[in-house]
């Protein structure tokens, strides 16, 4: 770890949970990253987590920090802006908890465009719990629920956020960290609901139930199967199928949802 980064970090609580190989902690050093970058006061951000494997991520982070319940993380962050909309209030949540049993929360929260950063940590199972099928597992995929393979589809988290109302909305992997960072730096600056999908590798699970190999060999896959929103327009349905397509797939100025609140609260106030 970089020295100037250590501040970040609750170094008493390491080591942490994650296997060897796990994508986990590159997607929580770029969150570190992008934090940095943007020189924002550590004192003033809140990081807010579920649980799985990823949201044990704010355990280690020396921030405000919160470990919530299964799926909620994004309740509880939504009560954290409203009481203090001067946080800058960033969720790290796993495909698991943000689709499956948070994805109601999921959904309202890019609807009221409320100015929360969520970043998912897409490992297409659920880790923690020893490799069940979430929604984010391909049709096809093995995993401890599926012996003889997934029937359910998955579906495009990214076009989900969008069809909901956030307003910044990027997919990046551990393979392409550098991109990363940027999506993250720029989420967190973006006002309203901010999603960046970091597609991740869990080796324990996903990878030996699929029989991809080592943690090396899964980085090269994501590699290999990772194409940019340029080149997936111009290749067929078909050859689309299975890619992992990476950029920056929405922005837009829109109401943030804490604004709209004060202002209520003001009018209301003016009445009495
Ligand atoms: C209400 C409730 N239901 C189920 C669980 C069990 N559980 C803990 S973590 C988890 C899935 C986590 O998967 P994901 O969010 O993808 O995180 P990962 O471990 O893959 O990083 C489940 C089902 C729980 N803790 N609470
Ligand atoms: S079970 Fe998978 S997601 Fe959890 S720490 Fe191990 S490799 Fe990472
Ligand atoms: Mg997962």
């Amino acid at each position: 770890m970089r020295k100037s980064l250590e501040k970040y970090y609750r170094t008493e609580r390491l080591p942490h949970i994650w296997c060897p190989g796990c994508g986990h902690g590159i997607v929580t050093g770029a969150v570190i990253r992008a934090i940095d970058n943007l020189k924002i006061d550590q004192n003033k951000i809140c990081i807010v987590s579920g649980i799985g494997c990823s949201s044990r991520a704010p355990g280690y982070l020396n921030f405000n920090t919160l470990h919530t319940t299964h799926g909620r993380a994004l309740a509880f962050a939504t009560g954290i802006k409203l009481a203090n909309p001067e946080l800058k209030v960033i969720v790290l949540t796993g495909d698991g908890d943000c689709t499956a049993i948070g994805g109601n929360h999921f959904i309202h929260s890019a609807r009221r465009n409320i100015d929360i950063t969520t970043i998912i940590f897409n490992n297409n199972i659920y880790g923690m719990t020893s490799g069940q099928y979430s929604p984010m597992t391909p049709k096809g995929a093995f995993a401890t629920t599926a012996p003889y393979g997934n029937i359910d589809r998955n579906f495009d988290l990214c076009k989900l956020a969008q069809a909901a109302g956030a307003t910044y909305v990027a997919r990046g992997t551990v393979y392409h960290v550098p991109q990363l960072i940027k999506m993250i730096e720029k989420a967190i600056t973006h006002k309203g609901f901010s999603v960046v999908e970091a597609a991740t590798i869990c080796p324990t699970y996903f990878g030996r139930k699929n029989k991809l190999g080592s943690p090396v060999k899964m980085m090269e896959i994501l590699r290999d199967n990772t194409i940019s929103i340029k080149a997936a327009e111009k290749i067929s349905k078909e050859e689309l199928e299975g890619k992992i397509v990476m950029g920056e797939f929405y922005e837009e100025a829109a109401p943030e949802y804490t604004e709209e609140y004060m202002k209520i609260i003001k009018n209301a106030q003016g009445v009495e």
